[in-house]
């Protein structure tokens, strides 16, 4: 099978849909434009057009394989534009899930994407059944009516099956993450729109290697990782990227990779700088919007990202541009370049200082053997900032609400004692 596909628009701004047919390894033979206020309710973009775009596929030398539209179709549009057409007809949302199909690399993400594609395919299911009765799509999947609605109550089986696993999942997730707490740590998740560096700065803060790539969607796994730090131990979470106007059932297909967002301390939103700053302004809204549906309450640091890709002056202009956005009013923001390394220190400080509940206290300890694996233990867990040794060692400790009860009772333990 050939690769070359048709984009069909009704804005002028195709660059989201040429990165996401890029994605999908799909070339672009040519773009439609059809300027009109609604979609055509019977084609999405008039019988006239449609014609036009028929013509071109058929006298065009490049075999076309696809034709997408950027938008949402209703199923009876799409049935009648695949008809028509005689090809393959992918609406947005569509192009969008068939990446996640190519990406979803774990258990949980296939059966997220799996969950989101039924979803996504029913109504036009429904279509196809309406269609197979009045006699004007028979053999659908290679049988009568009777497969069709048999298909129907398939899908319906098999949403129910992935749902429960995925809730299993999610429990083990929970559970995860409650250790993970309880064991002094830190959790700082990253947020943002597709390609915006977000396992880049994951892979640079801890020496990971996990996938980075130009194309919309690499990650659609979440991956935890300890930043590496002489100071709190933290993990730092990697996860999908957030696209504009996606249906509720993909985000809430999901939920179980964004409630690790939910549920940091930190929330990291990386924003590209690189990028026009009209297009900024409505990534972040849209990235803001996401983290407030999703309920984050932790503080969020809006860090921009890829500064590397633009000029002094550009950059200054652009700073200047967000102070004066009412989105960024009382937020904390950072200019940063995963590529060159520049601000990660500041940005990490800047973490530190947004983590809540760091307790400093002090703990003094009997100096003996026992006690000496003890202060590893301590070294391994929390930020120890000061230590001092008499015939007793005293040792200055940072660190999380958890640790710190788990400290103080060790410490008594060992017939220690906390001093505040
Ligand atoms: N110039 C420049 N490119 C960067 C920088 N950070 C990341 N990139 C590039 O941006 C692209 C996307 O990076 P990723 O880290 O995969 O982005 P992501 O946010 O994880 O993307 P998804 O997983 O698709 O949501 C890759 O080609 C990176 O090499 C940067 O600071 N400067
Ligand atoms: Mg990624």
């Amino acid at each position: 099978m050939n690769n070359n596909s048709i984009i069909i628009s009704l804005n002028d701004d195709v660059s989201e849909i040429i990165d996401l047919a890029n994605s999908l390894n799909y070339n672009i033979v040519k773009t439609f434009f059809q300027h009109r206020e609604n979609p055509d309710v019977n084609s999405y973009i008039g019988s006239g057009k449609v014609d036009e775009i028929k013509e071109f596929i058929e006298k065009s030398n490049e075999s076309i394989s696809l034709v997408i539209v950027d938008g949402d179709l209703k199923p009876s549009q799409w049935f009648n534009l695949e008809k028509k057409l005689d090809i393959e007809v992918y609406d947005r949302v569509r192009v969008i899930l068939a990446i996640f199909e190519k990406q979803a690399d774990r258990k949980e993400a296939k059966l997220q994407v799996k969950l989101a594609r039924l979803q996504y395919e029913r109504p036009f299911v429904r279509e196809l059944i309406h269609r197979s009765r009045s006699g004007e799509h028979p053999g659908f999947m290679a049988g009568g009516e009777y497969q069709v609605d048999d298909y129907y109550e398939m899908i319906k089986k098999q949403m129910k099956k992935i749902k429960e696993s995925l809730k299993n999942i999610r429990y083990e997730r929970e559970l995860r993450r409650g250790y993970r707490h309880k064991g002094g740590f830190y959790l700082v998740s990253l947020a943002g729109y597709t390609n915006v560096g977000k396992s880049s700065l994951l892979n640079i803060l801890s020496d990971e290697k996990v996938k980075v790539d130009g194309k919309l969607f690499s990650t659609l796994s979440t991956t935890t990782r300890r930043i590496k730090n002489r100071k709190v131990p933290i993990l730092l979470t990697d996860t999908v990227g957030f696209i504009q106007n996606l249906p509720a059932y993909v985000i809430e297909a999901f939920h179980s990779t964004l409630e690790e967002i939910e549920v940091a301390d930190v929330v990291l939103l990386v924003v590209d700088i690189s990028e026009e700053k009209e297009k900024i302004k409505n990534k972040l809204k849209v990235s803001l919007n996401e983290l407030f549906e999703i309920g984050v309450i932790s503080p969020i640091i809006v860090t921009f990202n890829k500064v590397d890709l633009i000029s002094e002056h550009e950059l200054k202009d652009r700073i200047e541009y967000m102070q004066k956005n009412e989105l960024l009013k009382d937020r904390k923001t950072i200019y940063i370049s995963v590529k060159n390394r520049k601000n990660i220190d500041q940005l990490l400080e800047l973490v530190y200082s947004s983590l809540p509940q760091l307790v400093r206290f002090k703990i003094k300890l009997p100096l003996n053997k026992d006690t000496q694996s003890f202060i590893s233990w301590i070294y391994e867990k929390a930020h120890v900032f000061d230590i001092s040794y008499n015939d007793s060692v005293s040792i200055s400790i940072e660190c999380n609400a958890y640790l710190h009860d788990k400290i103080v009772a060790k410490c008594k333990d060992f017939d220690g004692m906390p001093a505040f």
